[in-house]
Parts: structure tokens; C-alpha cells; sequence
């Protein structure tokens, strides 16, 4: 079952102060060569590819050989694709239009989640250029690049409600209006929901909202449409590990992850040059013929073990994606099968998908993901492990395997 409409894939934006390690990231989890240097706003346009997510792939339970098509297994872990796009670094002044900032931002709006990347080494200044190590600041530069997504949030926010309270008299509900006015921000009805109920708006006509209660609105808007990951970048340099527990003490109600994307992407490229074996997220690799590695290479290898992976346990980055998606999104996995007993597709392909769907998705939702026309003919679904029937609206569970029945497909059985 290819995936042929339904849902946009997931998409994780990366933002951050320039010369943070942004792009650095994003090449080490797409393998793609966007380019990287040490002066700032290297990045001048958005780049957009693919990142995986990695989780247990269910075929050493199940015990069987699977042959994966939307998505990879590496050793029983289950890789599985989403979108990541990297932005040219923020500016203060970003949200008005500076450095055609408001374009980035609203690219950035478009995600499910962010990664916020941020200088742990301190080797940045204010302005992006490169300092001393330990000269600059990771906690204020994360401030000035969340006041540039917050402002730009209560700007467009403000434009959404002063078109709703020119219409307020329509009757139409301020859940809907809202709603209409900011699905392109990719807000969702919970999300305007909860944000109502948090910023005390829900019984409030939107014709008496004051600048505050805007604001207010705005920042549950921002917290709850975009969660957002910390990456305390540069782990490898002398001071980061003074800035990262400061940072870890500064934003207690966020997860800050220790990382090196620099490391990241060596081992990603050695392993693909067959230099080593490296599992994305592992916290080891092994190299396959020393006699085959330059000294430069020997000293990298050497620089990424002892550096990062004997301290920090790993190199971050696929811990940094895994916890957006799995941890902030609360996404599970399900694989969809047609032939139960084999677990396999018609083809006999076995387990060759494996989808992310939001924890509260039914297997109505499953079905509307593989293909619309499927949520239309279907009659109910199967539990590939015990056999069962399953309604409709069963709730899916992380790692269910499911075959879905459909009119068409039961006049061929
Ligand atoms: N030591 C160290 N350097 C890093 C790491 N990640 C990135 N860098 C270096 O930081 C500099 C900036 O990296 P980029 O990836 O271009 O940064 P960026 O945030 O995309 O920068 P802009 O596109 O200009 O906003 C480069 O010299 C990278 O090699 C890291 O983990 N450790
Ligand atoms: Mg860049």
C-alpha cells in the first residue's frame, strides 16, 4: 500500500541565530550538501528534504524477513521518512520583514514542529559572527530568535482577528472563524481550542480582546501549533558543556538536547563511503579497514569518539528528531499489511510500510492516509497479531499491524 494522497507528510523546521549549525544538521540528516561555512547567512534560501525518523521495527518480534518500501530497517530498527527544512538564520528584525525574515518565518509556520539550534560553545556573537568560543551568549541568542517567531505569530494572528471581528456578526462560532484564519499557520482546532481555554478567552467576543489578551492568544498559539526541540549545537568545543547545563537550568519546560551535528555528519558520510558501520542515533560505529583511512580520517573518527560520543552518549541529532516527532508530536507507528498470515502487501512484500499517525488516529484515519477512496470502500480492519476484527473506530495502538478490509478487497477473497 503506497501512500497515494491523504496528509502531507510531517515536516520538522529548523530555526536558529546564523552560523548555529542549522544547515550543519540538516546535511548530516538528509546526506543532502547544502552549503556550510563560517560566515554568517550562508543559507539564503530554504532547503527542504528528507529526514527519518528511527524506531523498533516490529519484524524481530514478529520473526519474519520484511522488504520495506515507504521507509528502511537497519539492524530491527524501523527508519521511517518526514520532511525537514532548514532556514537561513533569523535576525532581529526578522518578524517585520528584515533580511526577508517574515518570508522564513512564514516557511517555518508551515512545520508540525521545530528544532531550535543553538551555539552551545558560545562561539558566535550577537550578530552571528564568529567569536572567541565562550564570548557568546546561547541563551540570549534563543531568546532573540523566539521573540522574532513570537512577534511574527502576533502579527499575523492580529491580521486573522481583524478580518474575524469586521464578520463577527455572522454568527458563525469563534472556534471556526479562527480556525479558517489560521490553518495556514497549520493550526489545528485543538490547538485554537486550547489556547482559548489557557489565555481565560474562551466566553470573551473577540470585538473586546485587548493588545494582551491578543498577545496571550498568540503565545499559546505559538507553544501549542509549533513544540519545539532545543539543540545545545557544538557539544565537541571547550565551554559547551558550561552553556549547556546553563541552558538545561534556563529552560526547564523545554527538552534540550546535548549534540554535535558536525559528528553527525562525519559518521553519516563515512558510513556511506563503507569507511564504517554507523546506525543513525547509535551510540558506537566500527570501522571496517583502518588500512583504508587516510591520517585526517583516523583523526576525525578518533575526534567524534572521544569528544561526543564518550561524553555525550550520542551524537544528538537523531535523538533531537525522535523526540519532536515521537515525544512533542506523540506520533506512533502502525504498519498496514493486506495479506495478515504473511504480513505482507499483494505482492508478498513483507511489512513495507510503516506510517506515523497521531496517537488518537482510528483506523478510519489509517485508511483516509493510504488513500481516500479506501476510507470510502472500507468495511472493517484486522489485527495481523491475534486475528481480530476491529472496528472502524478502534484506536490504534504503536506498532499495530492492520490490514484494512474494504468492499473491493472482499469480493476478491
Ligand atoms: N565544532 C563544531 N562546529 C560546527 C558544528 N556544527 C556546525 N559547525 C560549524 O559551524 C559553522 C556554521 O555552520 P552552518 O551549518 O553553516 O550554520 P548555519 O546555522 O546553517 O548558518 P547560516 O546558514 O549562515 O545561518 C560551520 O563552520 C560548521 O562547520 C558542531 O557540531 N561542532
Ligand atoms: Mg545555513
Amino acid at each position: 500500500m503506497i501512500k497515494t494522497d491523504g496528509l502531507p507528510m510531517i515536516q520538522i523546521g529548523i530555526i536558529g541565530k546564523t552560523n548555529t549549525g542549522k544547515t550543519t544538521l540538516f546535511n548530516a540528516a538528509t546526506l543532502l550538501s547544502a552549503e556550510v561555512s563560517t560566515y554568517p547567512f550562508t543559507t539564503k534560501k530554504p532547503n527542504i528534504g528528507t529526514a527519518y525518523v528511527r524506531t523498533l521495527c516490529v519484524c524481530r518480534e514478529l520473526g519474519v524477513k520484511d522488504a520495506p518500501r515507504n521507509s528502511a530497517c537497519m539492524d530491527g530498527w524501523r527508519f521511517i521518512p518526514i520532511e525537514i527544512v532548514d532556514l537561513p538564520g533569523l535576525i532581529k528584525g526578522s518578524w517585520s520583514g528584515m533580511g526577508l525574515g517574515d518570508r522564513f518565518l512564514s516557511v517555518a509556520s508551515q512545520a508540525d514542529a521545530l528544532i531550535h539550534v543553538a551555539d552551545a560553545s558560545g562561539s558566535i556573537d550577537a550578530e552571528g559572527k564568529l567569536t572567541r568560543p565562550g564570548l557568546g551568549n546561547p541563551i540570549m541568542d534563543i531568546y532573540d530568535v523566539e521573540e522574532e517567531i513570537m512577534l511574527w505569530f502576533v502579527k499575523s494572528i492580529a491580521k486573522s482577528v481583524k478580518g474575524i471581528r469586521k464578520k463577527a456578526d455572522s454568527g458563525e462560532p469563534l472556534k471556526k472563524s479562527l480556525y479558517r484564519s489560521l490553518a495556514g499557520l497549520k493550526v489545528r482546532p485543538e490547538h485554537i481550542e486550547k489556547a482559548l481555554e489557557n489565555s481565560s478567552l474562551e466566553k470573551k467576543s473577540v470585538k473586546k480582546w485587548s493588545d494582551k489578551d491578543l498577545n496571550l492568544f498568540a503565545q499559546e498559539i505559538r507553544k501549542l501549533s509549533k513544540p519545539t526541540v532545543i539543540i545545545a549545537n557544538k557539544m565537541d568545543m571547550a565551554n559547551a558543556s558550561t552553556n549547556y547545563e546553563r541552558m538545561i537550568e534556563e529552560f526547564k519546560g523545554s527538552f534540550v538536547v546535548p549534540a554535535c551535528s558536525e559528528a553527525e555528519l562525519a559518521l553519516r558520510r563515512a558510513e556511506t563511503k563503507g569507511f564504517i558501520r554507523y546506525i543513525p542515533g547509535e551510540e558506537k560505529f566500527q570501522v571496517l579497514n583502518n588500512s583504508e583511512l587516510t591520517k585526517e580520517q583516523q583523526w576525525a573518527l578518533n575526534y567524534v569518539q572521544e569528544r561526543v560520543l564518550t561524553r555525550w552518549v550520542n551524537t544528538g541529532v537523531q535523538f533531537a528528531i525522535n523526540m519532536c516527532i515521537l515525544k512533542l508530536l506523540g506520533m506512533n507507528t502502525v504498519y498496514p499489511v493486506e495479506d495478515v498470515k504473511k504480513m505482507s502487501d499483494h505482492a508478498g512484500k513483507v511489512l513495507p510500510d510503516a506510517f506515523l499517525i497521531p496517537y488518537h488516529a482510528d483506523v478510519r484515519y489509517l485508511a483516509r492516509e493510504i488513500h481516500t477512496e479506501l476510507e470510502k470502500t472500507m468495511l472493517h480492519a484486522i489485527d495481523a497479531r491475534t486475528g481480530l476484527r476491529l472496528p472502524t473506530d478502534y484506536v490504534l495502538k504503536d506498532r499495530d499491524v492492520i490490514s484494512i478490509i474494504s468492499a473491493a478487497r472482499k469480493k476478491r477473497t
